[in-house]
């Protein structure tokens, strides 16, 4: 595993400390589930199914990481629970990277963005609260730390301290924020932030959105929107819809993975709020049942503690006592 010597070592230490409260939930219940049992039995492999389960790795992907330890325990005989964790490891990071690889690659530069569309528009979406304007606040300050210019949309206009808040992210990375105020529409808002993104020889461009409207059909029907009218002015924008999901929820943020993916089109996820949950687990489901890459997880309300996910890392980290 020579490879984790290319992770900065700042970003493990914020990763291995924003997991602590999962880590200590899984591993006590695992700790208990052996305790007075020197081989991997029947009985232990039930309660190891119970943990994955109660640590909100979903129930697919328990079962599919409970089938592979099965078979390395049926081909081995005998297995000792002290080889418990080491086993539990390599077979959820071989689970993980038979599915999408994106997200997957170590050497891969953090935050970089793809070469030939500038400026590359993402547009944010999620039900309000699981943290889409400090994601953006976050992504911001990352791509102006590597020197890209960012332009951000307010195109939350439901509520007036959205608007607000996105300025005051803005203020703090000192990057241009497009608004037009409250209850105005945020369509007009994100072509706006676009074109002024174009003027200017921007990046990257960011737009901001409501989680919360009347209905959930009003809801899409308003990003169906927004979309649209951006692509008067860039064609192939939006380039990124980042579905942004708060990991606390646990099972929660897999139902509301499932309802957007099949309402609109998502292609990345940002999972936030890991830090100060036992539910972290939810990443290695959702990153194993969704096609879509997690691109993004959330390690605590600070301005650094948004990382690129990689899903070797998350178990290297996942599994490091
Ligand atoms: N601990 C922790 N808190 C976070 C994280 N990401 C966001 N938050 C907090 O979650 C709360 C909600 O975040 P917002 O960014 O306002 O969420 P939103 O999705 O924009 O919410 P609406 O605008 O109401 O739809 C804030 O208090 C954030 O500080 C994270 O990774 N860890
Ligand atoms: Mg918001």
């Amino acid at each position: 595993m020579a490879l984790f010597g290319l992770f900065s070592k700042e970003k493990k230490e914020t990763l291995d400390k924003g997991l602590e409260r999962t880590k200590d939930s899984f591993f006590s219940k695992l700790g208990r589930a052996v305790v007075g049992k020197s081989t991997v039995d029947e009985d232990v492999l039930d309660e190891v199914e119970n943990i994955l389960i109660s640590s909100d790795v979903g129930v697919e992907t328990t079962v599919k990481i409970i089938r592979r330890v099965e078979e390395r325990v049926a081909r081995d005989k005998y297995v000792s629970t002290d080889e418990l964790d080491r086993i539990l490891r390599e077979e959820i990071a071989g689970l993980l990277s038979e599915t999408n690889t994106e997200g997957n690659q170590p050497d891969r530069d953090d935050f970089d963005l793809p070469a030939g569309k500038k400026p590359y528009v993402i547009m944010v979406v999620g039900v309000n609260g699981v943290g889409k304007t400090t994601t953006i606040g976050k992504l911001a300050a990352q791509f102006h730390k590597r020197g890209k210019k960012v332009v951000l949309g307010a195109g939350d206009t439901f509520r007036a301290a959205a608007v607000d808040q996105l300025i005051l992210w803005g203020n703090r990375v000192g990057v241009p924020v497009i608004s037009h105020g409250m209850n105005t529409d945020p369509s007009a808002v994100a072509f706006d932030a676009v074109k002024k993104a174009t003027e200017i020889g921007a990046d990257v461009v960011i737009i901001d959105t409501a989680g919360r409207l009347h209905t959930k059909v009003n809801l899409m029907n308003e990003l169906t929107k927004i979309k649209r009218v951006m692509q008067k002015f860039t064609p192939d924008a939006p380039h990124e819809v980042l579905l942004v999901l708060d990991g606390s929820t646990g099972q929660n943020a897999f139902i509301q993975a499932t309802e957007f993916t099949k309402a609109t089109e998502v292609t990345a996820l940002a999972i936030t709020k890991l830090d100060g949950t036992a539910k972290g687990g939810v990443v290695i489901g959702i990153s194993d049942q969704f096609k879509i890459p997690v691109k993004y997880i959330g390690v605590g309300e600070k301005i650094d503690d948004l990382q690129t996910f990689n899903k070797m890392e998350f178990v290297d980290s996942f599994f490091k006592k």
